[in-house]
């Protein structure tokens, strides 16, 4: 038997009932993710938005060796904490070895939520293919795991420090239907297009709810890209100027494998302090409002299918 999270009682009552609910990785508002105190106010934000479209939010991490599906809100103030990254492979170590708290990425908190039998996922951006993959082979686990878990991830998209065209490819190899919320293009986290289309474009919750029922393969999971609401996003050819110099410092620190996106979300943090942090907090809660509709679809239309 693969991993057994604990399920909050609130959660647990809610999938137990055929009600709505929407996953959460703690990453994000990990001070890995966001600084202080804005991860709380991301943290807030988005458990409201999932409340208010109708869904029970179902916040994902390792707590003192513990695989959890569910954080109270008591223990909310150590989630917006320092944490060990915890992707996919690593939940088993952190279970092994205890870790006090392991923030959940994208990749494990898809595997949490479909071993506690949630449909929907909602997140920032994934992780993709870096630059320069093709010499260093660094493609985030998120990439497989969504893949690999029949679970629709509301993101908007990836930020462009990655290469986003091989971004787009991966998931095509890897079987993965990707769409556009209400939109054409595949958004770039801070920015609403990326410039490359997107494959399928989606006008509501039903419809990603039927993509995922209809899905071609038994553990193969959607992702639903929402661009960041307009009034809220950056201007893109600033940002290209900051993502390149991120890049450069992490490669003139040598700095590999799971320590380069938070370091990278580092430094553009730092170099955008007063309006790339908002805009991540926005788009996380856009995000929020998104999925708690399609776990309402996804509750839904299972319900009439029962
Ligand atoms: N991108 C962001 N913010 C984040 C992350 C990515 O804009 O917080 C986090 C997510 O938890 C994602 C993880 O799953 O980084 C990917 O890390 P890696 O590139 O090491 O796979
Ligand atoms: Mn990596």
């Amino acid at each position: 038997m693969p991993i057994t999270p604990v399920v909050d009682a609130e959660v647990a009552r809610a999938l137990a009932a055929g009600g709505a609910v929407v996953a959460l990785e703690s990453t994000i508002f990990s001070t890995l993710g966001l600084p202080g105190p804005a991860n709380r106010e991301a943290l807030d934000r988005c458990t409201a938005a999932v409340r208010a479209g109708g869904a029970v939010p179902a916040l994902t991490a390792v707590v003192d060796g513990v695989p959890r599906v569910g954080v109270r809100p008591e223990e909310h103030e150590r989630i917006c904490g320092p944490a060990r990254k915890a992707a996919e492979r690593d939940l088993g170590v952190a279970v092994a070895t205890g870790w006090e708290y392991g923030a959940t990425t994208v990749s494990a908190s898809l595997a949490l939520a479909h071993a506690a039998g949630i449909g929907v996922f909602s997140t920032g951006g994934i992780g993709g293919v870096h630059r320069g993959a093709e010499v260093t082979g660094d493609v985030s686990a998120d990439l497989d795991a969504i893949a690999h878990h029949p679970v629709v991830t509301v993101c908007a998209g990836a930020k462009a420090f990655l290469d986003l065209p091989r971004t787009l490819e991966h998931l095509e190899m890897a079987g993965v239907p990707v769409l556009g919320w209400r939109h054409d293009w595949f958004p770039a986290f801070y920015t609403r297009s990326s410039g490359l289309p997107v494959p399928h474009r989606v006008e509501t919750a039903e419809a990603v709810a039927s993509v995922l029922a209809h899905r071609a393969r038994a553990d193969c999971g959607v992702l639903l890209t929402v661009p960041i609401p307009e009034g809220a996003a950056l201007d893109a050819a600033e940002l290209d100027e900051v993502l390149v110099a991120a890049l450069g410092d992490a490669e003139a620190s040598s700095i590999t494998g799971a320590a380069v996106t938070p370091f990278v979300l580092g430094r553009i943090g730092a170099a955008t302090a007063g309006s790339s942090v908002p805009a991540n907090v926005s788009l996380a809660e856009s995000n929020c409002r998104v999925a708690a509709e399609v776990a309402v679809a996804v509750a839904t239309s299972a319900g009439s299918r029962r």
